[in-house]
Order: structure tokens, then sequence, then C-alpha cells
């Protein structure tokens, strides 16, 4: 099959989950095209049938706002077209549902009938979607799907609550590929972050304010009080400042390190004990799914699809937003014995098993068989 990805190129959730997808539908012998502003972060490899068609800002003087939407339709109309494109996937909601039907509808006007695949990832629904100027045009996209999937039970949930709903929606959560993400030896790495064998803590995110990262920081504290430990800040975003400040005034800058955006965090994952995902709202949470696979025990909130990942007192411990007084609590716990720490490790990295990318990849090719059997019956 030949299958059309649009995706925000970034580190971040949608973008990586678009980009795994692609790499491993061609590995099972799909051609598959990119179509975004940059080369996805995480498409690191050359692979001979995945293809990047970037879409180029169109500047003009009368423009207050560069186009990108009508560049992005313009180019999928393109590529669909002279690569005989079978099927395009749109991830993210806005604008690249929306953009989709606009693509749709020209390539239809010239007798050619392609299916769209929408994933609906999170923020696209929960927040960016409740703004009252972009929900008819998110309903109006998902009602003209032809296939959509959402992250999670908790995001599908939520889709059906928010918007007047008219189409099925397959929930397919996010994977994990063990080719990529298996535990390396990377002892020498380890002792040169903590190299009286502290404990490392870790937190990924994109430092906005729904992953409440400063109680990452604040959870830290209180576990450095009684175990000795590193924090390892992963990523980038709004919040550093803030977060750099924090660490200043508690007085531990010297424990905790920033490491921006980072490429291979199976690496840094393989050195840590315990990863932190405090956010306010998540609709999966594919960073703490990251962490199980490399059997770190995780450490979160309890709120959206977390909870369909992370099993309280099996692969780590659930708490209420904010109460960074609970998860530092249940950070020592786990932490307390060696033996009580590998068997949260092992735990987790079962649970990260079932998310397999062989489990997973199957059900977005039957999404697709059933989209592609839809349009063909109403041509
Ligand atoms: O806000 C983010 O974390 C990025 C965001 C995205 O769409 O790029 O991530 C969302 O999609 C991920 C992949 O499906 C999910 O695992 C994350 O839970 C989700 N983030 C939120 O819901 C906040």
């Amino acid at each position: 099959m030949k299958i059309g990805i649009v995706c925000y190129p970034t580190f971040g959730g949608s973008g990586v989950v678009a980009t795994e997808l692609g790499i491993n539908l061609a590995r099972k012998g799909n051609e598959v095209h990119f179509i975004t502003y940059e080369r996805p972060a995480r498409l690191d490899s050359f692979m001979g049938n995945v293809f990047f068609h970037e879409v180029l800002p169109f500047k003009y003087s009368l423009f207050k706002y560069t186009p990108y939407e009508t560049t992005l339709a313009g180019r999928m109309v393109d590529v669909v077209l002279n690569e005989k494109l079978d099927l395009l996937h749109v991830h993210y909601a806005i604008p690249h549902a929306a953009v989709a039907f606009m693509a749709k509808s020209i390539l239809k006007s010239k007798g050619i009938d392609i299916p769209v695949i929408t994933t609906l990832h999170g923020t696209d629904i929960t927040l960016v979607g409740k703004d009252p100027a972009l929900s008819p045009v998110i309903e109006f996209s998902i009602n003209n799907s032809d296939g959509v999937s959402a992250v999670s039970n908790f995001l599908k949930k939520a889709t059906l609550e928010n918007f007047n709903i008219s189409t099925e929606i397959d929930v397919i959560y996010n994977f994990i590929d063990f080719n990529k993400f298996k535990k390396t030896d990377k002892e020498h790495f380890k002792k040169a972050i903590a190299p009286n064998g502290e404990k490392i803590l870790t937190h990924i995110s994109n430092f906005r304010s729904v992953k409440r990262a400063e109680d990452a920081v604040y959870i830290f504290q209180k576990v450095y009080e009684d175990i000795p430990s590193k924090l390892l800040m992963i990523g980038d975003g709004p919040e550093r400042s803030k977060l750099e400040k924090i660490c200043r005034d508690i007085g531990l800058c010297h424990e905790i390190r920033f490491l921006g955006k980072q490429g291979a965090i199976e690496e840094l994952l393989s050195i840590s004990d315990l990863f932190l995902l405090p956010s306010s709202n998540e609709s999966f949470g594919l960073a703490a799914l990251e962490a199980m696979a490399l059997e770190v025990p995780v450490i979160s909130t309890n709120v959206g699809g977390i909870p369909e990942v992370n099993f309280d007192g099996e692969t780590g411990y659930l708490s209420e937003v904010g109460d960074v007084d609970d998860m530092a609590r249940n950070a020592k716990k786990i932490l307390s014995t060696p033996e009580n720490h590998a068997s949260f490790r092992k735990r987790a990295l079962q649970k990260a098993q079932e998310f397999d990318v062989d489990v997973i990849v199957p059900q977005y090719e039957s999404l697709y068989e059933k989209a592609l059997n839809k349009v063909k019956a109403l041509v």
C-alpha cells in the first residue's frame, strides 16, 4: 500500500507515534510518504521505501499569517496524484484533519477517492479542541474522516462528550518498538551522572504547563531528603527557565541536569531508576510507556488515559494531580529495597510488552482496510 502520513515532525507524542508507525509500515513492505514542514525528528535513518515531502512556507507581503494549511493541502494533493497514494493518515486534528478534508475534496473533483484516517492524540481534543473557534472545525473534520482512532478509551470518551460525533472511533493505544527500546549497557554513562551509585529519577516532556514539570522537581526534592539521587530533566519548552529558577531557589542545581531535547531517549531510560509523569492531563502517556519498556517504574498522576498504561502498585503508582507528597512517598516506597524495585521493574516491562508494535500496528492496518472498503463501497 502507498500511505501518506501528515504529522507534526517534532519530538511531541503525536509526531513520535506517526513516525514510528510509518517506519514500521515501511518495514512491512508499504511505501510511506511523510508530508510535513520538517523531516520528522524520529525519522533518523534511511529506508528505501520512506519518503519525505517538505511543505515550504509561502510568503507574500500581503499575508500577515503564512497560509500553512493551504500549502499543506496543495502538497497533499500533489503527493497523492504523483505518488499514486492509496490512503492518507493524519495525526492530530488541528489543522491536519481539516486540511485533509480540503485535499480529499480537491482530489474528488479530479475523480480520485482517497480514504482519510484521523488519529486523535490528546490536546487536540482536551485542550486546543475546547476553543470555540476551533471546535466546529474539529467536529466536522472527525465526522468527515473515513476512519478515526483515539489513543485511549479516555480520549474516545472525551471526544464523544465534547463533540457531536457520528463516526465510529477505534481505540488504538500507543505502542513500543522493542527493537529500538531495549536495555543497553550504559554503565559508563550512569557513572558519569551518578558517580556514587545515586538513584536516577527521570522526567521527559515538552515542558508545557500541562506536564507540571515543576512537580517533578518538587517530588525529587522530597526523595532527595532520604535517598541519594539525581534528577534528569529531558526535553525543552516554554517552562524551562521557570524550572531552572526553581532548581536554583531550592538549592539543588548540582543534583538536577537539564539535558534538552534528546533523540536516543532509550539510552537515558536504560540508566533510569524511576520515571516521573506528574501531568495535569495526559491522553495516554507515551513517555511512561517508553520508560516501562526499559524497566523503569512510573510515578504518575491518575488522570486521562494514564491508568490504562500505568497500574497502581504494579508498574508504579498513581496520585491526584499536584499531590507531590504522595508521589514522593510512592517513589521512596518503590526504591525502598532492591527487591521491591526489581519487582516493579519486572512488572513495568511485562505491562509494556502488551503494547508491542506487533500487537498495535495491525490494528491500524485493519482500520485502513475498513476505510478503503468504505470508500470503495461509496464509489
Ligand atoms: O502534549 C504532548 O504531550 C504532545 C502530544 C502530541 O500530540 O504531540 O502528546 C499527546 O499524544 C501522545 C501520543 O499519542 C500521548 O501519549 C500523550 O499522552 C498526549 N499528550 C497529552 O495528552 C498531554
